[in-house]
């Protein structure tokens, strides 16, 4: 085994303190995803979607990187072969944990974008809908997260990198949210065996050729621990 795709979702960061989206209590049953997470949401009320991402930010800051995200990137560090981390999460836990290769495919909250010229900028702590963008100038603009009906980043490397893994691996995430939720389906159709790690299994049964359940602070440095042992 040289190399392995992980796709990781809300379910790492949740012993983070962040919160997932479709969990009993998680921000969708707290916020109207049509009002905060589309363009026509931000169109309608940009105060209100600025106002959803700078909490999320201050939430952000004030987390750590969990066991899980450290076990990811010892992999990253001490894998023979590539492992790249593709994560569908807007925060830099990843990072933070010391990974490198990794592929934000919602955005970050520490980007800032500009929707009248599309310049891009380090996003201050709190963004507001008058702020001029530092390149055109005009007062429009936008934290860098893909919204719903927006194309997310990076899938041609993605695509590239799921072809020829050796094992794909999904890890906190509900599999409810495309085309995320069909890199399974890639995968097993370009024969690369598939592995979810989630507190119980996502989706339909056999969907994965293999399920660990747990908390990933336990199930993924348990799993890191058994790869680097050459056991996966
Ligand atoms: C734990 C744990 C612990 C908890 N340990 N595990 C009809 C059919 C098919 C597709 C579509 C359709 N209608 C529309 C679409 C497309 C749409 C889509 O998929 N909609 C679905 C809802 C049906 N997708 C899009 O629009 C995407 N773009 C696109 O398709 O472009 C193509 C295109 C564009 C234009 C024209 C034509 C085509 C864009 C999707 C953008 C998603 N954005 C969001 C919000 C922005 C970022 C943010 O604010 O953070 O991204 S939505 C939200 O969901 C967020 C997440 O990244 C994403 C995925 O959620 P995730 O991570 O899976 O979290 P949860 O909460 O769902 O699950 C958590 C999991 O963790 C659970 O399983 C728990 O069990 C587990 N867990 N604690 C381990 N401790």
């Amino acid at each position: 085994m040289n190399r392995i795709v992980i796709l990781t979702g809300a379910g790492v960061s949740a012993e983070s303190g962040l919160g997932t989206f479709r969990d009993t209590g998680g921000l969708w049953s707290h916020y109207d995803l049509q009002q905060v997470a589309t363009p026509q949401g931000f169109v309608r009320n940009p105060g209100l979607v600025h106002e959803f991402y700078n909490a999320r930010r201050a939430n952000m800051l004030e987390a750590a990187p969990n066991a899980a995200h450290l076990a990811l990137a010892r992999l990253q560090a001490e894998f023979a072969g590539e492992v790249l981390i593709v994560t569908q999460n807007i925060d830099d836990l990843h990072e933070r944990a010391g990974s490198r290769a990794v592929l934000h495919m919602h955005g970050q909250l520490t980007g800032a974008l500009c929707a009248a010229c599309d310049h891009r900028w380090p996003a201050p702590r709190e963004m507001a809908p008058d702020a001029p963008c530092p390149g055109c100038q005009v007062p429009n603009t936008r934290p860098d997260i893909v919204w719903f009906g927006e194309m997310p980043y990076h899938m041609d490397q993605i695509a590239a990198a799921l072809a020829r893994a050796d094992l794909f691996v999904a890890v906190g995430t509900s599999g409810e949210v495309y085309p995320a939720a069909g890199f399974v389906d890639e995968a097993r159709a370009a024969g690369v065996p598939t592995l979810e790690i989630n507190l119980e299994p996502s989706g339909r049964p056999g969907r994965f050729d293999r399920v660990i359940a747990g908390p990933a602070t336990q199930a993924v440095p348990a799993w890191v621990s058994r790869v680097i042992a050459q056991a996966p």
